[in-house]
């Protein structure tokens, strides 16, 4: 038999419905201050805790049901003799509901403009405790954490003439103990997510949920197979020169490859100061080279792996004039991007009216969050926005540079962050020679770089080689030098670095640390 019941609630939705029946049925409602005003406000008997207690709420509100005289109440074995006469003895009634739900912590954390001070005060501390020493006596305890149970209870205890089955009870505790977790859950994540500012005031780059907004573009066709359903969204800040400021000039619909494959191009050959084309296959570069204009970078492109170029999609980071428009309408283009189109160039392609020409501001900006999903989960990091500067590179071996071994390395190292690791990268004179992408040992992807350059009959020797992440043992090394390159760079870090660093100098060939990983998945 419910007699007395005690509600605290910061949700307040349908409280006061619920607690009107409850007074009608002849339970005794005890109540915190604001649940307490808004019950008497309407017109129902309440007890404040504050007078049941005989402590007042203090501390502003840190301490108000933290009591013996409610948790006694609570806690109290009813089939225990010895916990009644405990009761008896200090003058506490049973408390046999306790309705509580808890400050929005979550809610709190997910805006924008929360502190930490605002975060510490929504972390509820009575509610929780209150919840857990009822769900604890569930058996004698009706615990309510969730308003949309309110109905259920109230069914049943008008059917059971004030009574609630212990499957309900048991089924209410379950709930509560689930809910408690979730909040500590909530509460962890958000700490650990302050990340090691000990200055403790500033929020880390990652709040304790994401609410990221983003716009929808166009659906598409079908996803990376006909057999998937995709669309697009962009972000609704936009992000200066980013690809989903495209404008399409012409062209059939984009679809979900071309969009991924689009921002490898652009996102690469933004990275250039000087003119420069990509050819992306499969989201990696199969080339890229810089030259005087348009056509010449595009010509030296499309050298490095002619054959993986067919159906490609092509950047250029400078504006897409006749010249290179007349060389590339040779191929068979997918996409086709530049800041801007000649009216030569469009003249050209408006014959080709499938190619898609799109037309990208250029500008610096980067996304505030690199995306992965994982199954149930997302991966989130900061965008790979690195771009090592010749003096923070590090000669290891005894050869020095000579400029333009610099200037290829320096080439290569762009082109290798672009590339899916592991990845290997030949270049000379600002083009790519041959590009080994994706495998999973790096010597595979040296050797299948090598490949690709004699398929495409250039020659390696006096080459640059670019490796994303450091080379392992030695052998990587010795694949690129046996295939002709005379100066390697690659981010240094190996247990094994000195064994690599005397294989340089035992080949003879300038190698240098940038210090800097790229890996790309
Ligand atoms: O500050 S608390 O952690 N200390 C307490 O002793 C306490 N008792 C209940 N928060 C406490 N509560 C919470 O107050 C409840 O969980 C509920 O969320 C809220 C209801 O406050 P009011 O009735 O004043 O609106």
């Amino acid at each position: 038999m419910i007699k007395q019941a005690l509600i605290s609630v910061s949700d307040k939705t349908g409280v006061l419905e619920f607690a009107r029946e409850l007074s009608t049925m002849g339970v005794k409602l005890l109540s915190t201050g604001g649940t307490a005003k808004l019950l008497a406000e309407n017109g129902l008997a309440v007890t404040e805790v504050a007078d049941y207690t005989g402590f007042p709420e203090m501390l502003d509100g840190r301490v108000k049901t933290l009591h013996p005289k409610v948790h006694g109440g609570i806690l109290a074995r009813r089939d225990f003799p010895e916990h009644q006469a405990a009761l008896a003895k200090h003058d506490i009634p049973t408390i046999d509901m306790v309705v509580v739900n808890l400050y929005p912590f979550q809610q709190t954390v997910a805006k924008d403009q929360c502190t930490l001070e605002d975060a510490i005060e929504n972390i509820d501390i009575g509610g929780p405790a209150m919840l857990r020493s009822s769900a604890k006596n569930h058996k004698d305890v009706v615990v309510i954490c969730d308003p949309v149970d309110y109905t259920r209870v109230l069914a049943e205890l008008t059917a059971g003439a004030g009574e609630v089955s212990y499957a309900t009870k048991f089924d209410l505790a379950k709930k509560v103990f689930a809910h408690t977790a979730a909040y500590d859950g909530a509460i962890t994540n958000y700490f650990t997510a302050l990340g090691e500012d000990k200055a403790h005031a500033t929020r880390s780059a990652y709040p304790a949920t994401l609410n990221q907004q983003f716009l929808k573009v166009q659906e598409m066709r079908y996803g990376e197979n006909p057999h998937q359903s995709a669309a697009f969204y962009r972000d609704a800040q936009p992000v200066a020169g980013a690809l989903a400021n495209y404008t399409q000039l012409q062209g059939k619909e984009l679809s979900y490859n071309n969009i991924a494959d689009a921002d490898a191009a652009w996102e690469c050959v933004k990275t250039f100061d000087a003119t420069a084309c990509v050819i992306i296959k499969h989201a990696n570069p199969c080339g890229v080279a810089i030259g005087a204009n348009a056509l010449e970078a595009y010509s030296k492109a499309l050298q490095t792996d002619p054959t993986s170029a067919f159906g490609g999609i092509i950047a250029f980071n400078c504006e897409l004039d006749g010249f290179a428009a007349e060389a590339v309408v040779k191929q068979f283009v997918e996409v086709l991007i530049a800041p801007s189109f000649s009216a030569e160039a469009r003249q050209i392609f408006s014959a080709k009216a499938n190619v898609r020409l799109l037309e990208i501001p250029l500008g610096k900006g980067l996304n505030q969050y690199d995306f992965k999903r994982v199954g149930g989960g997302l991966l989130v990091q900061s965008p790979d926005a690195k771009n090592v500067m010749p003096a923070e590179l590090r000669v290891v071996s005894k050869k020095q540079p000579t400029p333009q071994q610099l200037q290829d390395l320096m080439f290569a190292w762009r082109v290798a962050k672009f590339v899916k690791s592991n990845a290997i990268v030949f270049c000379a004179n600002g083009m790519t020679l041959g590009v080994g992408a994706g495998q999973m040992s790096r010597i595979d992807s040296a050797r299948i770089a090598s490949i690709k350059a004699q398929n495409a009959k250039l020659s390696l020797v006096g080459s640059a080689v670019a490796s994303d992440a450091f080379f392992p043992f030695r052998d990587g090394l010795d694949v690129v030098v046996d295939a002709g390159a005379t100066c390697v760079i690659h981010p240094g870090g190996s247990m094994r670095d000195q064994e690599v660093i005397d294989a340089a100098d035992e080949r003879g060939v300038v190698m240098l640390y940038t210090g800097i990983r790229h890996f790309r998945h």
